[in-house]
């Protein structure tokens, strides 16, 4: 049967998605057999308070402050019939992971207790935010930009909202309108949402209404409370695998997963199939993207019945290589050490 959470829209079958308190969690299993996307209907949801139903018709995005020289607001047909851009992108939670600081490592962590199912891949399509910028006459001065959410304030902090430096917002940032072919599903922004590549999800700020452009650093709860000093996402990877999937033994498997990082492109992935005693090399499949996942398998035929940890740990081009432990973080923040995810070989 589906569940329901009042925070969220879309349905929620238990087959797709473990739910935590106003949040929603995709199971890893629901990829398996998926092409490189993450689907819309299975995409996990992270909202601060709830999906805010907005009307396209009567939406407008504004921009203003110092660092532009003309302010002004735009409708949903202006921003659509703008120059735009697809880019396929991972948005991944600073939380993914952060159960296993504490089934893992004996650290606990306040927060949302995601296992790794707080990340997507889909294919945004957009305005690229420099565009925008560059039509509102960017100043030299310009230093931040502050977009902010139309969702409910979050208890005393306000609008969920967090500073971008402009290096960045004049990079690779999308202010998006589609997801994967679609308009945009009111759980992950409608109308317009930002896309933040390689960066921690919260800086990809939904249901988008306002963008500050400032002469000097901006403050807000989000870079100074919460995910304070976290910008890019360590690497990462996960099995297509219920957690506790049983497999039999004397056949032959093909393990898949998928590995992603926020500092580059993945290059290599590695199977342990003896907690982490040996390790193989699994096959990439694909050209590997800069800010998305790759996929990969490796075969596998147990010979005996029990119970089995399988291990995976990816390496991306700048050099970095999944650990057996993540360092401590006081938040659970940036879990990228190797996932032990347990198994059952039965008798065949
Ligand atoms: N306006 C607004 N934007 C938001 C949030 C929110 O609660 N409100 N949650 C952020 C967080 S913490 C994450 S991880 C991503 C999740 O995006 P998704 O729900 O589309 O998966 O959206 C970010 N953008
Ligand atoms: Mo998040």
């Amino acid at each position: 049967m589906g569940q329901a959470l009042a925070t969220i829209v879309k349905p929620l079958p238990d087959s797709l998605f473990t739910l935590h308190d106003g949040s929603a969690e995709m199971r890893w299993e629901a990829m398996a057999g998926q092409g490189f996307h993450t689907p819309n209907d299975r995409f996990f949801v992270r909202n601060h308070t709830f999906t805010p139903l907005i009307d396209a018709g009567t939406w407008r995005l504004r921009l203003h402050g110092p660092g532009i020289r003309h302010p002004g607001a735009y409708s949903y047909d202006e921003l659509r019939s703008m120059p735009s851009r697809t880019m396929d992108v991972a948005i991944e939670c600073a939380g993914n992971g952060r159960r296993f600081y504490a089934t893992q490592q004996h650290a606990p962590t306040p927060g949302t207790q995601w296992g790794l199912g707080a990340v997507g891949v889909a294919r945004w399509r957009g305005v690229p935010l420099r565009y925008l910028l560059e039509q509102a006459g960017l100043r030299p001065e310009a230093v931040d930009v502050l977009p902010t959410g139309l969702d409910a304030p979050f208890e005393d902090y306000g609008h969920v909202r967090r500073p971008l430096p402009v290096e960045k917002a004049l990079g690779d940032v999308l202010v998006a309108h589609e997801m994967n072919g679609r308009p945009l599903p009111p759980d992950h922004g409608f109308p317009v949402r930002l896309v933040v590549p390689g960066w921690v999800g919260v800086a990809s700020i939904k249901w988008l209404g306002d963008i500050e452009v400032a002469t000097r650093e901006l403050a807000t709860p989000w870079n100074t409370v919460f995910y304070r000093e976290v910008t890019t996402q360590p690497v990462k990877s996960a099995f297509e695998l219920p957690w506790g999937a049983v497999l039999k033994a004397g056949a032959r498997h093909v393990l898949r997963g998928r590995s992603w990082s926020g500092r580059g492109r993945v290059v290599r992935v590695e199977v342990s199939v003896d907690g982490g005693h040996t390790w193989k090399r699994a096959e990439l499949q694909g050209r590997p993207l800069v800010n998305a996942w790759i996929r990969w398998h490796v075969g596998w035929a147990p010979r005996r019945p029990g119970p089995v940890v399988l291990m995976a740990r990816a390496t991306d081009e700048s050099g970095a290589t999944q650990p057996l432990a993540a360092p401590r973080h006081p938040l659970g923040y940036c879990f990228g050490a190797v996932v032990q995810h347990p198994i059952t070989v039965v008798g065949g």
